[in-house]
Formats: structure tokens, C-alpha cells, sequence
């Protein structure tokens, strides 16, 4: 089987839906016999990163962290998929800039803080209000939204499956897979 390595970039808030959605990107990919790798906050922000905070300072090391993974997994061959917050449009700019032109796809899962409020499946966002987490994205901490991402997807509305074919959409167009 033949493809491209790439980085699939997501971005969004928490519980806007990232994880999940790179993860059933993921078994699509898998099935289609690629190469690929999900890196979020389960893999990362308890190994790699487990010294850093949610300060915008640690945010941005965070990110750089992940970025240059991923740079060596597109080196390796591999579609990687990476699911982090990365509220900050600079930061995730130098993680784009690290990856040849091209090989960096941004993909904006934009779901209200309303709905991911509602959603809110770990009460996080309860405790954030409450005053238990400090710095907490949309609530008292930016999320600066994506200017021109590859794809905006309304992770808030839309069924999870449109969501996996808009990427895979995205793939074959870019001739990735
Ligand atoms: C935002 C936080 C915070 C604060 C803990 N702000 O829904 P989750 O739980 O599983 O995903 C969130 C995750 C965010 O980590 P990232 O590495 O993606 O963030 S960043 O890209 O900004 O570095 C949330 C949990 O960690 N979490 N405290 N204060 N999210």
C-alpha cells in the first residue's frame, strides 16, 4: 500500500471532539492498510510532556514538543494524527513550519464552549467555573480560532462519520492516500 506521510493537525477545545475524531480516523486508515499514529493529551501529556501546566507558556513547549514528534514520524512514513487543544495560532504556525510544505494539514474542530460546556465529560469545565482549575481554554484561558485551516469541521453538530469522511476527503484530494 502506498501514501504519503502527513500531519493531521487537530485543533479545538476541549470535548470539542478531537481525540475521537482522530482515533476513528485512524481505524479508516487503518483498514485502508496506511501507516498512521494518534498523538494526544493520553499519550503525550502523561509521558513526554508529564513536567508541563496549562499556562500559555507550557502550552507553547507542549506544542513545540509535539510538533517535532511529529515531524520524525512524517520522516518515518507515517500519517500522524495529533489531538490537541493548541489554542494559540502561533504556536501551531511553527509546528507547521517544521513539516515540509504541504505534509502539515490543519483541521479546526469548531464546537461552540456552549456544547462542549454541555458535554463536558470528564466536569471539567464545571470545575473551571467553579474556580478548581485555573487557565481552563474557553473559560478563562484563549483559544484563538484557526484563520485558514485546511478543513473546519462543526464537530458540534455534525455526525462523527461526516466528519471521518471529510478527512479522508481531504487525504485523496491532497493525493496523500
Ligand atoms: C484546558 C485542560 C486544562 C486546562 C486539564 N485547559 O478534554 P481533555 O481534558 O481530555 O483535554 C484537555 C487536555 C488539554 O491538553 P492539551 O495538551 O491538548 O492542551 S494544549 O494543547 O493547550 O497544551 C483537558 C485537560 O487536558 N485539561 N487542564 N487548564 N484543558
Amino acid at each position: 500500500h502506498h501514501h504519503k506521510s502527513a500531519v493531521l493537525w487537530f485543533t479545538g477545545l476541549s470535548a470539542s471532539g478531537k481525540s475521537t475524531l482522530a482515533h476513528a480516523v485512524e481505524k479508516e486508515l487503518y483498514a485502508r492498510g496506511c501507516h498512521s499514529f494518534v498523538l494526544d493529551g493520553d499519550n503525550v501529556r502523561h509521558g513526554l510532556c508529564s513536567d508541563l501546566s496549562f499556562s500559555l507558556e507550557d502550552r507553547h513547549e507542549n506544542i513545540r514538543r509535539i510538533g517535532n514528534v511529529a515531524k520524525l514520524f512524517i520522516e518515518a512514513g507515517v500519517i500522524v494524527l495529533t489531538a490537541f487543544i493548541s489554542p494559540l495560532r502561533q504556536d501551531r504556525n511553527i509546528a507547521r513550519n517544521l513539516m515540509p510544505h504541504g505534509d502539515f494539514l490543519e483541521i479546526f474542530c469548531d464546537a461552540p464552549v456552549e456544547v462542549c460546556e454541555k458535554r463536558d465529560p470528564k466536569g471539567l469545565y464545571q470545575k473551571a467555573r467553579d474556580g478548581k482549575i485555573p487557565e481552563f481554554t474557553g473559560i478563562s484561558s484563549p483559544y484563538e480560532a484557526p484563520l485558514k485551516p485546511e478543513l473546519h469541521l462543526d464537530t458540534g453538530e455534525q455526525p462523527l462519520e461526516e466528519s471521518v469522511q471529510a478527512v479522508i476527503n481531504l487525504l485523496t484530494e491532497r493525493h496523500i492516500i
